[in-house]
């Protein structure tokens, strides 16, 4: 979603501000701008295309300074048009980027207009700049502190001031802000990965936190105005991974690291122990005797899976609740629960708000399961796991995905065998199973070609059921928005069982029937619940495991698995599924890596 770049420095910095909106890019946007200080003045370049464009812009225009803010936006109030793009101006003297939204725009903006501004954009994000404009005495810093006061809702914003030509000022509620620490020039961006080859030094801004850049400094206040230091780290290996290579889209690229990232993501170690899950793990785990999991999207459904493995192996009541219910729904909090957000980015806002609004009742217990080690949400919570994904570009999340799904399993053994339902015998067995899994999602990947022919039919089609059962329900869920996110082919996900009780209407010959059939307790049940979809006429399109004798015939489409994975099998399954919708969504030519309306990183409500 929106990215934010700043930059105070004594180089021309346009191009410093356009490279870090195309590392930005990949989050989806709809519209971009950069504006510096030149000549007295802001100016700015501003496009409803790609970075490309705007990149072109700039050169063609010869924008240069050497104090400059940028953004990538994604509309929330107001059309992706010029006069929406970010910066926004306010009379021509102050210009201002904006992530987030800001709930009481209505009522700024009319006590502005009676002050006599104008406004020229539909978006909540013009009030910020007229507010600052209004209370500007000759010092930004302080202005922007007076006016964040006034503000209810979720911002991170960049402002500079043609009278402070030399100045930046950020700050920050609800969306992240980072200061970038370089050698006579500072930075600020929504995310280190923006500013990788101009430093690798940052500041995590907190919440409330306001800050000032200059070419020689840089000063944080909290949100009572009082100095605040906040501790600069080295974060390194930034910036790589980001080529496509020899894939046609990074969707595919990624699916087809998950070997690599799982590897990657597997604890080291030859047992299981709470200490992966950080410092004082042992001590929090022995204190809860219930789970309560808050994620969105995709990573619910890990959520989903992992509440069958935590009630299996670990014998541990666990909920999984969307975070955006749970945040703003009266619940009862309980001391011995422990609070599992789970996020690729970290930076989720619903989830993050959750997380606090967990927090906020008393939840002492935390846990993140997140891609980026140095997000809001692994700082905010008591303990984390850290998947190793690398960076994920695609929008629909794939090798995220079925990282969470490691993490998850790490947790449900290691509490199992913390709570004494997991013996020596069984937690060898779990780890050599883990261990193997990267070899088995390579047979897995193999079967790509198949699958390429499947998605051949289902071009044609306009809608698609998907059935599973048990520790597979999540997963067809998870098919069934893989392909509505990226082919925007109508899908929807039930538990086999389900059926019966209203879809089975929806079953003509015209609508395909996705089955993830593993060979479990519940192969039987499953494959009754085929022949009632047969006996309408309906399609079957099946990835059965070795051994469930589902064979290709008149009506049923058979890929076969190539072996029963136990507990770990909704990780092998749900890739034939991203394969599906990846190759269907190429079949009817749609932009498979930022597909419409969709974005990265949800960072906004
Ligand atoms: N509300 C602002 C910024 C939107 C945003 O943060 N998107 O991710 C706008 O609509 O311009």
């Amino acid at each position: 979603m929106c990215g934010i770049v700043g930059a105070v420095a004594q180089r021309n910095i346009v191009s410093v501000l356009v490279e870090g909106l195309r590392r930005l890019e990949y989050r989806g946007y709809d519209s971009c701008g950069v504006a510096v200080m030149s000549n007295g003045a802001p100016k700015r370049a501003r496009s409803v295309s790609r970075v490309s464009d705007l990149d072109a812009q700039v050169r063609d225009s010869h924008l240069d300074g050497v104090t400059g803010i940028a953004h990538t936006r994604w509309a929330t109030h107001g059309a992706p048009v010029t006069d929406n793009a970010h910066p926004i101006f306010s009379r021509d003297a102050l210009a201002l980027v904006h992530n987030g939204i800001i709930e009481n725009y209505e009522s700024l903006r009319e006590m502005l207009r009676d002050k006599g501004y104008e406004f020229v954009s539909q978006t909540d994000t013009e009030v910020i700049a007229h507010l600052i404009h209004s209370m500007y005495r000759g010092d930004l810093f302080q202005s922007v502190r007076e006016a964040v006061k006034q503000l209810h809702g979720a911002y991170a914003i960049a402002v500079m001031h043609k009278d402070q030509p030399h100045t930046v000022v950020g700050a920050r509620q609800g969306s992240p802000l980072v200061v970038g620490v370089g050698n006579g020039e500072n930075f600020l961006a929504s995310d280190a990965l923006a500013l990788a080859g101009s430093t690798d030094h940052f500041a995590f801004l907190e919440e409330g936190d306001v800050v000032e850049i200059t070419l020689d400094g840089v000063k944080i206040v909290d949100r009572e105005g009082v100095p605040a230091v906040r501790e600069v780290r080295v974060v390194a290996a930034y910036g790589g991974a980001v080529e496509l290579g020899p894939y046609r889209h990074f969707m595919q690229k990624e699916i087809f690291e998950q070997p690599r990232a799982i590897t990657d993501t597997i604890p080291q170690a030859d047992h299981f122990d709470a200490s992966i899950f950080g410092e004082n793990a042992k001590q929090a785990f022995d204190g809860i005797d219930n789970l309560l999991i808050l994620a969105c999207g995709t990573s619910y459904y890990s959520g989903l899976t992992a509440k069958y493995w935590l009630e299996s192996i670990a014998k541990i009541p666990t909920q999984v609740e969307i975070a955006s219910e749970y945040r703003y729904r009266e619940s009862v909090p309980d001391p011995k629960a422990l609070v599992v957000v789970i996020s690729q980015s970290g930076e989720t806002a619903d989830t993050l708000a959750a997380l606090k609004h967990a927090q906020s009742l008393g939840h002492k217990h935390t846990l993140a399961v997140c891609n980026v080690g140095t997000s809001a949400m692994v700082r905010q919570t008591e303990l984390s796991f850290l998947t190793h994904a690398g960076t994920e570009i695609g929008v629909a999340s794939t090798k995220a995905f079925t990282t969470q799904l490691v993490g998850m399993f790490v947790l449900a053994v290691t509490l199992g065998k913390m709570r004494g339902f997991v013996d020596a015998k069984q937690e060898t067995a779990y780890l050599t199973q883990l261990r193997h899994l990267p070899a088995a999602l390579n047979s897995v990947l193999a079967l790509e070609p198949q699958i390429i022919a499947w998605a051949e039919d289902f071009a044609r089609k306009e809608n698609a059921l998907f059935l599973g059962r048990g520790l597979h329900y999540p997963i067809a869920l998870e098919g069934a928005l893989k392909l509505k996110e990226i082919s925007y082919i109508h899908a929807e996900a039930y538990p086999a069982g389900e059926l019966k009780h209203g879809p089975l209407a929806l079953v003509t010959e015209a609508m395909p029937v996705v089955t993830v059939a593993p060979n479990d307790t519940l192969l039987e049940k499953l494959k009754s619940n085929m022949q009632e979809v047969r006996a309408r006429g309906g399609e079957l399109y099946v990835f059965a495991d070795a051994g469930t004798r589902i064979v290709s015939e008149n009506g049923i489409h058979v890929i076969r698995m190539p072996e029963h994975y136990g507990p770990l099998s909704p990780i092998l399954h749900v890739v034939p599924l991203q394969l599906l919708a990846y190759h269907t969504a190429c079949a009817r030519g749609t932009d498979v890596d930022k597909p419409r309306n969709l974005a990265k990183s949800v960072t906004v409500e």
